[in-house]
């Protein structure tokens, strides 16, 4: 039976598993209502279920593209995700990346803010000391860096990120976001990887950032999330760790261990890792990233995903997980209606343990407790 939000296990599973619930710290000590209540909320979800997520959701999907009110997930299993997941890379020009309209983005999130969903965003910032992009990894964290070359070209970009955010407001209300940048950085892809930057320069960064966009630009709807991509131990995931006032949300991203039911040991094990570091600090964990490309496997999502997700108990104890873009055939990670693992999708969703859209209490107000 699907676990329900009545106050009497509210109380009980708070008295219990929660005892600090009213003292969650946020990096921004001045968050808005709605923001911390998400964070109270995700934390406290957290231990119950995990929340799906899917980037670009709304945006388009298998034979589609801005289509209102459409989303291969809603149309394989009946709801929208929970978490959507968008992409500013190439902010300041008219559309992403991945060729997703900046203008309606912010009308998705709204749209989403406003039926109960929660929204994550990452950048695949280009490098500004080459004009390269976020692959082009000729070292350039020094360089934006206060006194570094391309400092005033990164402050340039975080006014344009900061713009965009301001934008995304209901009712007077500023949307809160789970704001994830310089992903994946224990790999080597991206010019902000481990091979490409000191760890002091990219806590550096990391702390830069936190400042630039809570203290001079005054935005307090934004919840920081680190994410890795995948780790040895816990000294290598925190090893560019930075700190505990500078980081909500402890996740990673994951598409290595997943690709087999004999993979998912490993998922466990670091999954496991990551709670246990976020509970440690009064956090929570995520698994930010991880997907199957065209979901090759037709029973993939009950008996590797959330079979892995399930196998350690402290494991499972994850926020959310979100699984990438449905970008092209050939290049895709949710189902879409016909496709062979769409039945499976269905059973996945059908689990108590999963939350969608619908299955979401009002994430953006205080849980009694
Ligand atoms: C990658 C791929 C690319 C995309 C990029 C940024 O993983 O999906 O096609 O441009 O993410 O969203």
């Amino acid at each position: 039976m699907k676990w329900k939000f009545q106050p009497i296990n509210i109380l009980l599973f708070s008295f219990f598993c929660f005892p600090s619930m009213g003292q969650l710290k946020l990096v921004d000590t001045k968050a808005t209502k709605q923001t911390k209540a998400l964070y109270t909320n995700l934390h406290y979800l957290s231990k119950k279920a995990v929340l799906f997520g899917h980037q670009d959701d709304l945006a388009y999907g298998i034979g589609w593209k801005n289509e209102p009110g459409r989303s291969d997930i809603k149309e394989v299993c009946g709801d929208y995700p929970a978490v959507y997941g968008w992409e500013l890379s190439k902010i300041g020009a008219p559309m992403n990346i991945d060729s997703v309209d900046f203008k309606n983005m912010i009308e998705w999130i709204k749209e989403s803010y406003q039926r109960g969903g929660i929204n994550t965003i990452s950048w695949h910032l280009d490098n500004l000391k080459t004009g390269g992009n976020s692959w082009d990894n000729t070292p350039s964290v020094k360089e934006i860096l206060p006194g570094g070359s391309a400092h005033q070209l990164y402050l340039d970009k975080l006014d344009l990120f900061v713009d965009f955010i301001k934008k995304l407001k209901v009712r007077g209300q500023k949307i809160p976001i789970l704001f994830r940048p310089f992903h994946e950085h224990t790999g080597n892809w991206f010019w902000w990887g481990a091979k490409h930057c000191s760890p002091e320069e990219y806590i550096a960064l990391w702390q830069f950032t936190v400042k630039y966009l809570r203290d001079e630009n005054k935005l307090h709807n934004l919840i920081y999330v680190y994410a890795t991509d995948v780790f040895k131990n816990k000294e290598h995931y925190l090893e560019r760790y930075p700190g505990d006032d500078f980081v909500d949300v402890l996740a990673y991203d994951d598409y290595h261990h997943i690709k087999s039911k004999k993979g998912t040991d490993k998922l466990a094990e670091r999954l496991t890792m990551l709670v246990e570091m976020a509970e440690e600090r009064g956090k929570f964990a995520a698994l930010s990233e991880t997907g199957l490309e065209t979901v090759s496997i037709e029973n993939w999502w009950t008996d590797i995903l959330l079979d892995g997700i399930q196998k350690s108990e402290t494991g499972s104890q994850i926020a959310y997980v979100m699984v990438w873009r449905n970008g092209y055939p050939g290049h895709y990670y949710a189902p879409y209606p016909g496709h062979k693992c769409a039945p499976d999708f269905v059973k996945f969703k059908q689990s108590p343990f999963t939350l969608f859209e619908s299955d979401l209490p009002n994430m953006y107000k205080m849980p009694k407790l």
